[in-house]
Parts: C-alpha cells; structure tokens; sequence
C-alpha cells in the first residue's frame, strides 16, 4: 500500500537578514509537524525557502552597489545556516530566483492570461514599499499603510490585473463547505467580514517600474508582481510549469500552508483564487498564527535592538542554550493561534521547569538509581501494585492524545500531554519512594517494578518527543541502550512493556543544565548595552544619515521633545573610544553628563565653553558604561563629518530652544 502523502509548506521569507526568534516561529512549527508526520510513517515532503525579489530588494542592492541577485545571496545563506543550528530538515529550499521557478512563475502567468483571468489595465494606488502592497485609500489608516503604519506613496502605471473580484463568492462558499479550510476560526471571520463580504478588488499583478522580478515573458518592461510571484512558489516547487513535474503530481495539493496571521489574507484568499482560475485543487488546509511579540509589538530586530534588551537572535539563542530549548520554547510556550509574549525570562524559565527539572530530572534520577540499586541492568517488571495502573494508562494513553493534538495543530498542547506523563512519572517516584523500598531487602521485586516501569515512562516520552526536539530524545533513548537514529515511527510507544529486563542502563549525564537566571538576563543584557553602546559610537548620528525625508509630524509631535541650550563645563576622552566625548553640561540649574560621538571632530579642549543644544527629556542610556543623560545636537554633512549646532548670539544655558 502507498504511504499517505503530507505536504507542508512555511512561507518564503523576505531575505532581510535582520533575523530574529519570531521569524523561525513558523518553520520550527512546520519541521515538529514534518517530522511527526514522518513518523507516522507518511510520505511527507516539507518546503521553505526565501522571497528575493521586489522593490526593496532592488532598492537595498542599488545602496550597497551590488546586483540584487549578490545582494540577496548571502542573505539567504544566513537563514539557511540558522535552519541548520535550528535542526530544521526540509526537503526543498525554493528560492524565487531558482530557474524553475522563474519559468513555472512565467507559465502560470500566461496561462491566467490566455485564459482571460488577467488582463492589461492602469494601476493607481498607495504602495507600502517595505510591506510591498496597494492599499486603495479607504484602506490606508490615518493616511499610513494599515499593515506597517509607514509612509504609502500614490502610484500610476500601466499594469496587469487578476480578476479576483470574481471570486469572493466561490471563496465563501469554500469557507462555507470547509470551515477547517482556514484556521483558527477567529482569522475565517477576519476574511469573510474584512474582505469577502465588502467585496474583492481585482488585483495588480504585474509592474512596470520594478524590474527586479520575474519577467512577463509576452510583454516586455512588465514584471510580474510580488505576490503572484511568491504564492507560486508553492506549486513550482514541485515541479509545476517545468516539464518535471513528478512531485507535483504526487504531493499536491498542500495539506497545510502554515503562515504568519499577517499574511493570511493572501494564503487563503488570493492563492485560492489563483488555484481556482488555474483549474488547480486548492490546498487542504491554512493556518495562520500568531506573533511573537516584544513589549505589546510584533518581535522585530531593528525595533528590539533599539528598545529592548532581550536576546531575539537566533544564532546567538542557539549558541548559549542548545537547539532543543530555543524549539521547545517556540513549541510550547504559545497557545497556537494566539500572539505570545517573548522575553528572555520566559524561555529560561521554561528550560529551569520543563526540561532542566521534570524531564532532566527523571532521566537523572531513574537511570541513578537504577545504577545504584541493580548496577545499571534494567530489573524485570513484576505484578503490578499501587499507583502502576494509573503511571501505565497515562504512558499509554500518550500517543492517542499527543495524534489529537497533531491534528488539531495544536504542538503546545502535544508537548503538554507529553509532559503530563513526565509529569506523572515524577509523582510516580515520589508515591513509591523508590530509596525507601530499597531498604528492605525482601522488596527487591518491588524496587525492580518500580524502576523498569520509570523506564518505560521514559524511553515513551524521548519517542514521543522526537518531532520537537532533535539532540535529547536520541541521548535520553542512549542511556537506555536504545539507539535513537533508528526509531523512525512510532510503533514501540502504544504499548508498554517494550524492554525485556537485562538491558544495561547508563547512568545520564545532566540533559539541560540549570540556568541561574537572575545571573543569565543581567548578563544578557549587560550585552545588550555594550552592543547598542559600541554600534552608536560607529554611527554617531544615524538619524541624520541619507538625507532621509521623514513622515509629516505635528506641532504637538515636536513638542514632545525638549530642546534647551547647555554649557560645556568639562569635557574628556571615553577610555579606549577614539568616537565618544564625556562632557559636564550644565542646562540651567542641573549639570548633566552627556556622551556624544564627536571626538574625532571636537578635542576636549575646544569644547569647552561651547553653548551647545541639548535634548533634554531623552531617555538616559549608558555608552561605555557612562550613563548618558541626554543628547548634543550636531549636523552631519554627506560624509558624516560633524558640526555642532550653536548659537549665534550669547544666551543664558537652560533656555528653550524651539
Ligand atoms: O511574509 N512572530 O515573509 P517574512 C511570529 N515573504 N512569526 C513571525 C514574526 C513574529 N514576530 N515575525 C515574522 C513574508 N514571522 C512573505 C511571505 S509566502 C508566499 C510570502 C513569520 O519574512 C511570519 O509570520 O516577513 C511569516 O510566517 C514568516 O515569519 C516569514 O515572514
């Protein structure tokens, strides 16, 4: 009999480079269902990649004087490796520069235009360069794009549109006769109330004015627009629109296209009607989570690094915890569907009680006594007494709870039933006290029960582990003489009385140290600090840099921040910066210490005396470990010299500027 197939597939990421713990929610998700299901014993294929194409990209490349192709290369090696730390195994890392997807995104395009699915038009509408999207203008929040909250600029240009306004009501009705289609329930409502109901738009499908992009192979100058071009990447993949398209066949449709909730809009309404106007089966299922989130905000690097001194970095995560605790904190943490806080506190105290405590803690203490008590060989399991029913039926009842959970997309609540077998097995050794049965003799049977039936909750739970964590199920199965890399399903768990007694029994080495966590969140960041701090000093004022136009702001904006003219009393070098001047200024009555990065253009000596513009209600940062109470206004010139904005005639220190 043919395996079930199960294709799964996370969105292509933007290369932006700027990766952060959020980013690899989704894919951390996707590899725990991947392998689940593999070990189901399904024929499963598992797809990712990067989105590279667009005006960003074009526009990014263009400032660093590369080509777009060179600009996004090692972007996209850098999310590769953090798969690789992360222990993520796709089958296929589709890429939209890839040859065939360029030519399956060609074929897909023509054929929705022989078919009279799009045709030629003129596009006007307010386009969110970093969002890459239109939005009409009732759209548009306060003027902003709705999604970003930045600057939209008014396009006009001659452009390709999908008839997508054709297909609200077969969306509906899709959403009517599948309401698993697009899950959770909350984000159907979103689409039915926000966008089906009021009715659809056709689309731009195609621009003029970008040209890094797939080509319109039948109209030159056309590009094809990013959204066409990244939703069908998850049918070129497999082959379709090239003359390969054996995966294709095989594997879809999709099962699950799990995405972020930001972008369900396109999964589960333009790709459908994509789908539909190709005469193409629709995916089986969408799932649209939630955020990890950073003091109420989406988790963002630039954002994080500027406000928040947690440690998002993937790599770095990876580095100081080990890949099993940065994927068991992904999994577990958040109930799917919803947005989760992220802080550092949160994952260690998740490793401290969940892996540290309940799970390390089991595998230490079983296989130590089980050393202790039968020099390291297994004892055979006896009758059963006391609480062993209820241990066995919770071992038991695992893999029928945990499948619920898989199949309801529900990875924390897997982990959670995984857990409360962990869980009972540490009761278990508190009830039969195995240390007392150990004093007497006569028990022996007893102890050897009590042990063989720990080591079965164990070696059931590293099994049932294994879609989610990669490194410690396979070590915890070692120590008990199990090599791991060869439990490949799921066969040994519905039963409980694998082992036979005789086996020889390692004594565990510890699985996740315990994290002192007060000592681990100040250093991290004292890290945070240093970095901020060292980064300022190379770009003294980034604010002023490129001559950037910024958003329109009111009076009221302006006079949120204080302005008051200062006097420099004293001023010297920071140690060991050649960039940073520690200065006394006094702003009327208070006399302030403010670093600045003007060294290389002021010596201490010349700016004394300077009356000088201070930001007097800034935030006080700390720069070299000098707390830095407020800003010094400078213009910076085109090669990023520094003048220090002064007045031209005297005025007493302290007074307003405005
Ligand atoms: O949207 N919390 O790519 P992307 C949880 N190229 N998930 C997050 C997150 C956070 N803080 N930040 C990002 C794109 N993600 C398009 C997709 S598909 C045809 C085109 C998730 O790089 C996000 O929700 O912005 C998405 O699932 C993934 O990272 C890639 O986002």
């Amino acid at each position: 009999m043919e395996n079930k197939k199960y294709y799964i597939t996370t969105p292509i990421y933007y290369p932006s480079g700027n990766w952060h713990v959020g980013h690899t929610y989704t894919t951390v998700i996707c590899d725990a269902f991947a392998r689940y299901h593999k070990m189901l014993g399904e024929d499963v294929f598992f797809l990712t990649g990067t989105d590279e194409h667009g005006q960003k990209v074009e526009y990014k490349a263009k400032d660093a004087g590369v080509m777009p192709k060179q600009f996004v290369d090692p972007l996209v090696d850098g999310l590769k490796e953090i798969w690789r730390l992360l222990d993520v195994k796709y089958d296929r890392f589709i890429r939209t520069t890839d040859d065939d997807h360029v030519k399956g995104v060609q074929k897909i395009f023509r054929t929705l235009y022989e078919k009279g699915k799009i045709y030629k038009s003129t596009y006007e509408g307010w386009y969110c360069t970093p969002c890459e999207a239109f939005w009409t203008k009732t759209q548009l929040k306060d003027g902003k794009c709705p999604d970003c909250g930045r600057e939209v600029k008014l396009e006009t240009e001659e452009s390709y549109f999908f008839r997508l306004s054709e297909y609200a009501d077969r969306i509906l009705k899709l959403y009517e006769d599948n309401p698993e289609f697009l899950q959770p329930k909350s984000r159907m409502n979103e689409m039915v109330n926000n966008f089906l109901k009021p009715g659809l738009q056709d689309l731009c499908v195609s621009r003029t004015s970008v040209k890094w992009g797939v080509p319109v192979d039948f109209d030159s100058g056309h590009t094809v627009y990013v959204w066409i071009d990244a939703l069908s990447n998850y049918i070129t993949a497999l082959g379709y629109g090239s003359g390969n398209d054996g995966l294709f066949k095989k594997y879809w449709p999709a099962d699950l296209h799990l995405t972020g909730k930001e972008i369900i809009r396109f999964h589960a309404v333009i790709w459908p009607a994509i789908l539909m106007a190709l005469d193409l089966p629709l995916p089986k299922q969408v799932y649209g989570h939630g955020w990890l989130l950073i003091g109420g905000d989406k988790l963002s690097k630039s954002k994080t690094d500027k406000v928040s001194t947690e440690l998002t970095d993937p790599k770095e995560l990876v580095e100081r915890y080990g890949s099993d605790c940065v994927r068991y904190f992904l999994l577990r943490e958040i109930p799917f569907g919803s947005d989760g806080v992220y802080t550092n506190e949160s994952l260690l105290t998740r490793i401290n009680s969940d892996l540290a405590n309940d799970l390390g803690n089991l595998v230490s203490r079983t296989t130590a006594m089980i050393n202790q008590y039968f020099g390291g060989i297994l004892p055979a399991r006896g009758a059963e007494e006391g609480p062993d029913a209820d241990l066995v039926s919770v071992a038991c009842g695992v893999y029928g709870k945990v499948g619920k959970a898989m199949a309801a997309l529900d990875a924390p609540l897997a982990l959670e039933e995984i857990f409360r077998l962990i869980d009972r097995a540490n009761k278990y050794i508190d009830e039969t006290a195995p240390w007392l049965i150990a004093k007497d003799e006569s028990k022996k049977g007893r102890l050897g029960t009590v042990l063989y039936n720990l080591a079965e909750c164990i070696r059931i739970s590293a099994v049932m582990l294994k879609p989610y964590l990669t490194v410690c199920p396979d070590k915890i199965l070692g120590f008990f003489g199990i090599n791991g890399e060869t439990v490949t399903g799921f066969d040994t768990v519905k039963t409980f009385g694998y082992f036979s007694g005789g086996e020889k029994i390692e004594k565990a080495s510890p699985l996740f140290p315990r994290i002192d966590v007060k000592k681990e969140i100040a250093e991290i960041e004292k890290l945070a600090l240093s970095r901020r701090a060292a980064e300022k000093e190379q770009k003294p004022c980034e604010s002023h840099k490129n001559n950037e136009v910024k958003p329109e702001i009111t009076i009221d904006d302006f006079a949120k921040i204080q302005l008051k003219t200062g006097i420099v009393l004293a001023a010297e070098k920071v140690e060991n910066s050649d960039k940073l001047l520690k200065m006394s200024v006094r702003v009327g009555a208070e006399t302030r210490t403010i670093v600045s990065g003007i060294a290389k253009y002021y010596s201490p000596e010349e700016m004394v005396g300077k009356t000088v513009v201070v930001v007097a209600n800034l935030k006080p940062a700390k720069l070299r470990g000098i707390v830095s109470e407020g800003m010094i206004l400078c213009g910076e010139a085109a090669d990023g010299k520094l003048t220090l904005i002064t007045t031209v005639s005297e005025i007493s220190d302290g007074a307003t500027v405005r």
